[in-house]
């Protein structure tokens, strides 16, 4: 937290935090996994532009460089002797004036690791889960900033995952402001359909998934044709694979829409997760550039 080592039960902030009233902080989700070589943060330097990015749609001077986030992430991980894990960093406004003028609040920031396992269940990720469209349309860029991944946006996210939840789904699927697909509560969704994948553009109000881009260079890679353009609700429903992919949920199929089955998870969708579960694990050379190892020490 700013620059310490804190003990997890002394990891705390003052009531009056600006970003706990107002939603004002912006984070991170990435993940490191067991390599050969030791722990390896998948695609941290792409996460951490993000992150900068993100402060920056929300007039917010980062209070670290990316270099010292990057160095505490490492540090973090060893001391906490980790081989895999979840990676929080936030940086939010902290205790100072109360009020939406937030730009006297100073900008705080803090990274927290834990284990975390299948976020959408180790079922769904092997044989799908069960979506419903949601009621809730995702933020628009008329009101907020999609690109950006702000706490207060996820709001949002929340009121969908509930409804989803309470309805007896997995997960929510959002349309966007013009009633086109978006995403998921915390993934971007692609879809197959003779055999092309197709994904919806950054202008349907995504937020820019680093996984999806991952999952759009892999595809290619196994030869795929895959798509950027604006899917119809009812093209999802017919299509013939359909999953979701997130830092958290990696790839997790797709098996049923409103109801409406779409099938086991197919060919497709199965021949990309084994090939991206390679690289987020360090065994496929071609996407060592994705893996930012984390020293530490050795046993001697
Ligand atoms: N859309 C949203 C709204 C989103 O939150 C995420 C990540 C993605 C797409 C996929 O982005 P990427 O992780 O770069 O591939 N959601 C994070 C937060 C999940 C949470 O419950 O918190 C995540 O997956 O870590």
């Amino acid at each position: 937290m700013n620059g310490e080592f804190v003990a997890w039960e002394d990891a705390k902030v003052h009531v009056l935090t600006h970003a706990l009233h107002y939603g004002t902080g912006v984070f991170e989700g990435v993940r490191a996994y067991e390599t050969d070589r030791g722990p390896a943060i998948f695609r941290h330097d792409d996460h951490l532009d993000r992150l900068e990015a993100s402060a920056k749609l929300f007039y917010m001077d980062m209070p670290f460089s990316k270099e010292q986030l990057r160095a505490a992430t490492h540090e973090l991980i060893a001391r906490n002797g980790l081989r895999s894990c979840y990676i929080r960093p936030l940086v939010y406004r902290g205790h100072g004036p109360m009020g939406l003028d937030p730009e006297d609040n100073p900008v705080e920031a803090m990274i927290a690791v834990w284990e975390w396992g299948a976020y959408l269940g180790e079922e769904g990720k092997q044989n799908g889960i069960r979506a419903k469209v949601s009621s809730w349309r995702r933020i628009s860029p008329d009101s907020l900033v999609p690109h950006a991944k702000a706490s207060g946006q996820y709001l949002n996210s929340v009121l969908a995952k509930i409804e989803s939840r309470r309805g007896g789904y997995e997960e929510a699927i959002l349309l966007d402001d013009h009633g086109h697909v978006c995403e998921g509560t915390g993934e971007n969704v692609f879809m197959v359909k003779d055999g092309v994948l197709a994904t919806p553009p950054q202008t349907a109000s995504i937020l820019n998934g680093i996984s999806r881009a991952s999952i759009m260079e892999i595809a290619r890679d196994l030869g795929h044709t895959v798509i950027e353009r604006d899917i119809a609700r009812a093209e999802l429903t017919l299509a013939d694979e359909v999953f979701l992919v997130g830092t958290a949920a990696e790839l997790t199929p797709v098996r049923e829409i409103d109801d409406i089955a779409i099938g086991k998870p197919g060919e497709v969708t199965k021949g990309i997760q084994t090939l991206y579960d390679e690289a987020l694990h360090g065994r496929d050379e071609r996407y060592a550039k994705w893996l930012d190892l984390v020293p530490v020490p050795s046993k001697a």
